[in-house]
């Protein structure tokens, strides 16, 4: 039996997940599961990294605990945050979170420098904010010149288990420093930030086998024997690879969780001019493939409601309130700017709704109504504009990760996209890295088989569209709000 242990980080939380592959089915084993969030001090937004790092170890510890002694595991968390290190490796400073407000106005200061029509040319990242570009301009310069190396935050976590420092590619294309064409770090985007090619890491691809968990490690910790396998370390890339195969049927995806990242998969990148207009990226995937999508605000609106509404409702509960309230009565341009780190999520949401002249959600219940209608008519507008830059039309669309569990929203939005939507399995992201660990050993032959088998295994529900008589109504309605705030988008 071959056991693999993805890691699998987002913002919110992080878990240790056990997957297992017999008679063609695989199945899934939670072995330890932990809180994330960034915290903020003087103003700055940070991660607690050494903390991410010892809840890996406790939960390796517990899976030798469970009597598996000899594993493989692959690491993903969110993307563009880095680490820097010094000449003897070793940290240099605390991890900013890339909500850190330290980058605002920096997309402009540098659109002075290099125009965004040729940083796009150039690597076919979308324009946020926080990319690791901008978060790197923000930053200081003598810090950075005294910075050995830049590892982003899951090469870092390798890194510490196993001492070998990489950048993988999936991830680092999230930086906005990867040159498409020549698939290296571009030279000017490097000299703007006045960098050295050798402050990064050699790009490496997922599959790539890293080495072992260090002596020390082992000597220190009761941990099984680890075989680390690169993994493709973006989560999103992660859970693309995690979307069940669609025979015969072309499908978009939404990798829903603290973003809702819509998208598809291309095999050639999509950087023109009117990609750049609608602000649609080209990650790298792996397996030479790309990412095209679309950063929607996501889950993190209704986190942020839960946060400061003192936990009082899980969110099954929040989704039943918005059930019983009162649909598409005040809506929010999701991707506005101003919902990306408000100081009160719930008081910048009642705002935009006063603002725009629409009815103040109060309740936890109308709240959570007014970000589900919302995001179910920005997933329309967005999968429109996918279909348009791509050429494809969309029969389908899959909802993977802890959205597809949101029955509401997974309905909403079968019926204002007017198409069928499937949902799950919530665990893609954790099922991407197990993919790329299963294939590297053997186990699976590529990623087809790997997304077949996960669309045999897991219950996938869909969602058929029910008639909305408002529908018409609505859509007036949103595309002026959406329009205005598509601006700043
Ligand atoms: C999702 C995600 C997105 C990325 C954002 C910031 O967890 O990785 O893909 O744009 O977080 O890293």
């Amino acid at each position: 039996m071959n056991y693999h242990i993805a890691v699998d980080i987002g913002a919110s939380s992080g878990r240790l997940v056990l997957g297992t592959l017999a008679d063609g089915s695989l199945s899934l084993e939670e072995i330890h599961r932990f809180s994330n969030g960034f915290t903020e001090r003087d103003g700055s937004c940070f991660w607690d990294i050494d903390y991410l790092f010892d809840e890996i170890l406790l939960g390796l510890q517990k899976v030798k605990s469970s009597g598996i002694t000899k594993c493989t595991l692959g690491i993903d968390t969110w993307a563009v945050d880095y680490v820097l290190l010094d000449a003897e490796g070793n940290r240099m400073q605390e991890v900013y979170a890339y909500r850190d407000r330290r980058t605002d106005g920096v997309m402009e200061e540098v659109a002075k420098l290099i125009s965004p029509e040729t940083v796009y040319a150039k690597t076919g990242i979308q324009q946020l904010t926080f990319n690791t570009l901008y978060q790197l301009y923000a930053h200081s310069r003598e810090e950075l010149a005294a910075a050995d190396q830049i590892l982003l935050v899951p090469d870092y976590l390798y890194y510490r288990l196993c001492g070998r420092k990489i950048n993988e590619v999936t991830n680092a294309s999230t930086t906005q420093l990867l040159n498409l064409a020549e698939r290296e770090f571009d030279a000017d985007l490097l000299a703007l930030l006045h960098l050295q090619r050798d402050q990064f890491a050699v790009l490496t691809e997922p599959g790539e086998v890293l080495g072992t968990i260090s002596d020390t490690l082992m000597e220190q910790y009761d941990l099984p024997e680890c075989e680390l396998i690169c993994a493709a370390t973006h989560d999103t890339a992660s859970a693309v690879l995690g979307v069940p195969v669609q025979n015969g049927r072309s499908s978009a995806y939404i990798s829903s969780g603290t973003w809702s990242l819509l998208g598809v998969e291309l095999k050639q990148p999509v950087n023109t001019p009117a990609a750049k207009e609608a602000n649609y990226t080209n990650e790298w995937g792996a397996f030479g493939t790309y990412r095209f999508l679309k950063n929607i605000m996501g889950l993190w609106l209704i986190q942020e409601v839960r946060r400061l509404d003192g936990e009082r409702y899980s969110f099954g509960e929040l989704a039943e309130l918005a059930g019983a309230a009162e649909g598409f009565r005040s809506l929010i341009p999701c991707n506005d700017p101003r919902f990306l780190n408000p100081d009160n999520m719930i008081e910048e949401i009642r705002q935009a709704c006063a603002g725009s002249g629409q009815p103040v959600p109060e309740s936890p219940g109308e709240l959570a109504r007014c970000i589900f209608d919302s995001l179910a008519l920005s997933y329309r507008s967005y999968l429109a504009e996918l279909e348009h830059l791509t050429g494809r039309p969309v029969e389908v669309l899959q909802i993977v990760g802890g959205g597809a569990n949101n029955a509401l929203l997974c309905q909403l939005t079968a019926d204002i996209i007017g198409r069928e939507v499937l949902a799950g399995p919530v665990e893609s992201t954790a099922l991407g890295n197990l993919a790329v660990q299963m294939i590297q050993t053997g186990t699976v032959a590529n990623i087809q088989e790997a997304r077949t088998i996960i669309g045999k295994s897991f219950k996938i529900k869909s969602y058929l569209p029910r008639p909305l008589p408002q529908l018409k109504e609505l859509l007036v309605r949103w595309e002026e709000l959406h329009t205005v705030a598509a601006a700043g988008d």
